[in-house]
């Protein structure tokens, strides 16, 4: 008996079998949940498309999250294939590689409006053309990272996406909560995914965490989908517009320092 038995989950952001999202449809199927995956179409027919299969997915469609007529189709789509959503999953961000380096008081404003487009406003988007098919007992789960609350060398713009993402997903948990529909994020460590490697300095950094992390470990991306089991499951009924860390306990650190003689 899986915790996730009988549930449908849409599932937006999966690039490669390294992707968070990815990490997250394993887990949600191990569980019993039927997945359907969304992915930018440069990725979805190639990539996506043999992974779904290998779970058994047969709905993968493409959707550009800047384009609403995009999202819209997708939604109609589901809609006709499975009538009803229970879990839909927000695992996407992009920001242009020049903002992520250098200073941040350089970003211009397309840099900004590219980043809060891709990786913030797309949430309420995907949840407002969700609205038709969520229903009470519904989940939706957004990825964010540490640096929306404190400084991250390079994140820059990023950050500032991510303090956006966690506002608007408190937004639609205030909001959706009547209906019986749960809005959380999780906010995972660093995971060597294509996104993240495609980050000067993130190797060194990589590193480092699991030499300050209580849990003295790198993370995964079965990690994030063991916490995504909980978030989506009727387990997780009265927690709504949260932030859980999967981050092997960094976020409680003052200071990050490696482990000498005491601790
Ligand atoms: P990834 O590269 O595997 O996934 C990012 C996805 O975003 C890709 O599938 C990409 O196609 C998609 N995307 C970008 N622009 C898009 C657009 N316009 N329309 C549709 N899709 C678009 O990397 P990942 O690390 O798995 O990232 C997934 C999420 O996890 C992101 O929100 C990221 O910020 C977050 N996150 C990652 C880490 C990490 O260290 N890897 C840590 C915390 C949070
Ligand atoms: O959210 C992310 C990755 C976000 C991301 C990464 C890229 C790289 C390639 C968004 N847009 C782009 N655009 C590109 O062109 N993470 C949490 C991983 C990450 O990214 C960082 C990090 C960490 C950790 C960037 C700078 C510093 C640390």
């Amino acid at each position: 008996m899986g915790l996730l038995d009988g549930k449908k989950a849409l599932i937006f952001g999966v690039a490669n079998d390294h992707s968070i999202a990815w990490g997250i449809a394993k887990a949600l199927h191990e569980q019993g949940a039927t997945i359907g995956f969304s992915s930018i179409a440069e990725v979805a027919e190639r990539r996506v498309k043999p992974l779904a299969e290998s779970i058994g997915s047969t709905f993968v469609e493409p959707c550009n999250v800047q384009n609403d007529a995009e999202i819209a189709t997708v939604f109609e789509k589901w809609q006709a294939q499975y009538g009803t959503l229970d879990i839909l999953v927000h695992s996407l961000a992009f920001a242009g590689r020049e903002a992520l380096s250098g200073k941040f008081v350089n970003t211009t404003r397309d840099q900004f409006h590219l980043a809060l487009d891709i990786s913030a406003y797309s949430l309420v988007a995907l949840t407002h053309a969700a609205l038709p098919v969520l229903h009470a007992g519904s989940s939706v789960l957004a990825m964010t990272y540490y640096a929306s609350e404190k400084y991250v060398p390079n994140y820059n713009v990023m950050a500032v996406a991510k303090s956006a993402l966690e506002a608007c997903a408190r937004y639609l948990a205030v909001e959706l909560g009547p209906q019986g529909v749960r809005v959380n994020c999780i906010s995972a460590g660093p995971i060597r995914t294509l996104a993240a490697s495609g980050v000067g300095g993130f190797r060194t950094m990589h590193g480092k965490f699991k030499e300050v992390a209580p849990l003295r470990r790198t993370l995964t991306i079965e990690d994030v989908g063991n916490a995504a089991i909980w978030l989506c499951s009727d387990l997780a009924s009265a927690t709504t517009g949260e932030v859980l860390f999967v981050d092997g306990g960094v976020n409680v650190l003052a200071i990050a320092a490696p482990e000498e003689d005491g601790a």
